[in-house]
This record gives structure tokens, C-alpha cells and sequence, in this order.
């Protein structure tokens, strides 16, 4: 049971407790609770954020085992593996099409699920421009602990967060008979936020490319695209992101 043993998330200190206690009052019963941020996108301070525009850099967050690393091997590799090594921080770097004509480098980040590393877990937002926040749909606790992390994505992005896409992500959703989050209100919160939401299977490959190309749409500055070609090849869900 991943959730019981290993998982970093059950455990040990919480990033709630080191960015807002508030949000440890969610009741667990209920669709939807006051104690959560009413949007994502309504809170100010300050925020440095270097941008030499040739790097597009998204940053993974979510609770220990909830999938992060399968999803970001699965689109990167293209593989998928049953063992589960937490990680610490890895980075993966792909180049992605930029207004049409140009390219530049995608930059995931995919973080470590465990509470022990909220300095680097803050680097990793403070330097994002795109948030992906994972949970797993066999986990009411996972989709909790993403309550905390929205908290310091406002914390240290403040009011740029407001231009950042996030992607709310139900992963395992292969894993049917033990789900305990329903798409519907992983949706309606995703809706109150004001970002984007999709269900996934690292296992199965399911909407994996489909997460990245929603993300890379939802972004207003710049024209993103996994292949220069992306937009002809749309609804083919086969596709893989190819490396250009
Ligand atoms: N059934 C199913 N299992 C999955 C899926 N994605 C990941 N897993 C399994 O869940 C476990 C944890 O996956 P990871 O990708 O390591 O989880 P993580 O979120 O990166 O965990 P941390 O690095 O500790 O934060 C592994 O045993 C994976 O095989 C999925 O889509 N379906
Ligand atoms: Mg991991």
C-alpha cells in the first residue's frame, strides 16, 4: 500500500505546517471547504523571477508515491516502471516549439513528494513559470496535501501566479476499483482556482501528452507547442512528444 508505507506524505512534518496551518483543517468528508484558497490566482507579493526566455521551465508538485516521476518518465522516456523510488529533485530537459518559428527548451522539474526539502521545493516555484500538481485518484489524502502546496505556490509566486498555467492532475486513473477522488470534484475545484484539470495513468499512458500540450496552450506569452507541427496533429492520441 503506497500510501501506508513509504510514502513521505504521511508522514513526519508537513509543508502546511512550514507555509499556513490554516489548510489542515480540510474536512476530508466534503467537496468543497472554506478553509481553501477561493482562487489560486488572488494573492501579492514579491517575486523574482529570472527569464532569459529560452528555457520553459514547469515544476511538479504533489504528495510521496503519487506519481510525479511516472508521468514526467512516461512523456519524457516514454517508459514506466512498478518500482517506486522517491526522489529527491531530478530535472529533464526537452526542446519544445516557441512561436511557430523558434524553439526553446522545456525544463521539468519534477520535485520530491516528501516534506523535508521546502527550501528547494521553493526554488523550484520561485523559478517556474508552469505548475503541474499531482494527485492520485486512489488518495483523498494526496488531493489534501495539494491545498498546502497551492498555498505556497501563492506564497512565493504572489501575484504572478495569476499569468502561471497550473494543471490540476488525478493520476492512476487506471487504478479504477480503488479510486476515492471523483473527476467531478477534482473539476469543480480546478474551476474555482482557475486552472486547468485532467485525469491520468502513467501505468497506461493515458493523457500524458495531453497534460503537457493542455499546459503549454494555457501559456499567454508565448506561442507553445511540443512539435513545431502540434496543432495538424491534434486528437491523434498515439502521438509521442518527439525531440526535435
Ligand atoms: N497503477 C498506477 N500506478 C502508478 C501510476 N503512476 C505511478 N504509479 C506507481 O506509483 C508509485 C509511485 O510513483 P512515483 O512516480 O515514484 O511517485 P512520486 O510522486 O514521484 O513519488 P515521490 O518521488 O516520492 O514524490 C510507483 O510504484 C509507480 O509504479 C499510474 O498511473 N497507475
Ligand atoms: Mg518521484
Amino acid at each position: 500500500m503506497l500510501f501506508a508505507s513509504a510514502s513521505p506524505a504521511s508522514s513526519g512534518p508537513t509543508a502546511a505546517a512550514s507555509v499556513e496551518p490554516e489548510p489542515a483543517s480540510l474536512n476530508a468528508g466534503t467537496s468543497e471547504r472554506s478553509s481553501t484558497p477561493s482562487s489560486i490566482r488572488n494573492k501579492t507579493s514579491i517575486v523574482v523571477n529570472q527569464d532569459n526566455g529560452a528555457d520553459y521551465r514547469v515544476a511538479f508538485f504533489g504528495a510521496g508515491g503519487v506519481g510525479k516521476s511516472s508521468i514526467v518518465q512516461r512523456f519524457v522516456n516514454g517508459t514506466f516502471s512498478d518500482n517506486y523510488v522517491p526522489t529527491i529533485e531530478d530535472t529533464y530537459q526537452q526542446v519544445i516549439s516557441c512561436n511557430q518559428k523558434n524553439v526553446c527548451t522545456l525544463q521539468i522539474t519534477d520535485t520530491t513528494g516528501s516534506h523535508q526539502f521546502p527550501a528547494m521545493q521553493r526554488l523550484s516555484v520561485s523559478k517556474g513559470h508552469a505548475f503541474v500538481l499531482v494527485y492520485s485518484v486512489t488518495s483523498l489524502q494526496s488531493y489534501n496535501e495539494l491545498i498546502p502546496i497551492v498555498l505556497m505556490l501563492q506564497e512565493v509566486k504572489g501575484s504572478a501566479l495569476s499569468d502561471s498555467p497550473i494543471m490540476l492532475v488525478g493520476n492512476k486513473k487506471d487504478e479504477e476499483s480503488r479510486r476515492e477522488v471523483e473527476y467531478s470534484k477534482a473539476e469543480k475545484l480546478a474551476t474555482k482556482w482557475g486552472i486547468g484539470c485532467i485525469e491520468t495513468s502513467a501505468k497506461n499512458n493515458e493523457n500524458i501528452t495531453e497534460l503537457f500540450k493542455k499546459l503549454l496552450a494555457m501559456e499567454k506569452k508565448r506561442q507553445l507547442a511540443l512539435t513545431m507541427n502540434d496543432t495538424e496533429e491534434k486528437g491523434n492520441n498515439k502521438k509521442k512528444c518527439s525531440i526535435m
